[in-house]
């Protein structure tokens, strides 16, 4: 059997960090290759430094360490991406034919791309949006997402590229800090209620989206990655689904641990960004396909966020 040899890109994300130290679990200390455009603080394995826009850095990391499979996680979010529309199409575009090209060339065995919720829009239904639902973004970061996808596909389709990919929702883990994107307050209000206690929401109260947490979100990508080609129906990318709730209903969860907690509400650009997106989407041909299941609830997520970062020394 041929031993992988793994790069990420994208390793001091929120997703990335996270997904590194998991796939160095799986494959190997010495089999992960992180890297990013800065080197991070602390970090146990092998990293280079890396633009995910620069073809011939990539094909040299890839060359220098026999890389056989690619997990591209860099990229501009939603809510960032609004900022700069050209400049963040650039980076999520470009990084992402790197990516797929670096595949073709130098024949990997698998790649992963990850999508996003925001591929759909205003015209998708609010709740349980189908797997094939016409995405029609109304971001840039969604629509280089729905370019990524197709292009996952084309690939796939034309060079035999074995591509992955799902569609995250907002993630949410004590492990990293998320940037720009318009899920971010998720994960903020848990840092206020715990060193604050109190939180003001850049959403409106009302604003349901679907969000997972971290540990799911690893465990889908693992899942995914594993299973069999022929049990990969879709190359675009799955959507995929955990739980679906409010900053109100997130609030009240925090306030069965922290009573104090108070939040108030002061909704910004990113409110027209959540309202174009929907609740909730369907999975089911993910549960279908590989058996995604997620293990997180509202109660049990907010309850494991709470213990590990009144544990993290940050907060001490
Ligand atoms: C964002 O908010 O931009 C991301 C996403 C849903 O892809 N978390």
């Amino acid at each position: 059997m041929q031993r992988e040899k793994i790069l990420i890109t994208g390793a001091n994300g929120q997703i990335g960090k996270v997904l590194t130290v998991a796939l160095r679990e799986v494959f190997g200390l010495e089999n992960v290759v992180a890297t990013d455009l800065r080197s991070p603080n602390i970090s146990q394995g092998i990293f280079e430094q890396l633009d995910a826009t620069d073809f011939e850095a990539m094909s040299s990391v890839v060359v220098k360490h026999g890389i056989t499979q690619l997990y591209h996680l860099a990229a501009v979010l939603s809510a960032r991406g609004e900022a700069d529309p050209t400049g963040s199409w650039h980076i999520n575009m470009n990084s992402t034919l790197n990516v797929l090209e670096a595949g073709r060339i130098f024949k990997l065995s698998k790649v992963f791309i990850p999508s996003s919720i925001a591929v759909f829009g205003s015209s998708a239904p609010k709740e349980g949006v189908h797997q094939c639902f016409y995405p029609e973004p109304e971001t840039v970061y969604g629509i280089a997402k729905v370019a990524g996808e197709n292009w996952g596909a084309y690939y796939f389709n034309k060079y035999g590229l074995d591509v992955r990919s799902l569609r995250f929702p907002g993630v949410i883990g004590y492990q990293s800090a998320p940037g720009g994107g318009t899920t971010d307050y998720a994960v903020e209000i848990f840092h206020k209620a715990i060193s604050e206690k109190s939180y003001t929401c850049f959403l409106e109260k009302h604003t349901r989206l679907p969000m997972i947490y971290m540990d799911d979100a690893i465990r889908a990508t693992l899942r995914l990655m594993e299973a069999p080609a022929d049990r990969i129906s879709i190359r675009t990318a799955y959507n995929l689904q955990a739980l679906s709730f409010s900053p109100e209903q997130l609030a009240t969860e925090i306030q069965q641990h922290i009573p104090d907690f108070s939040i108030e509400y002061k909704p910004d650009f990113r409110q027209k960004i959540a309202e174009g997106w929907p609740g909730s989407i369907d999975d089911s041909l993910a549960r279908h396909d590989w058996n995604w299941k997620p293990a997180y609830g509202l109660q049990s997520l907010t309850k494991d966020m709470i213990k590990h970062l009144s544990e993290s020394p940050q907060f001490a």
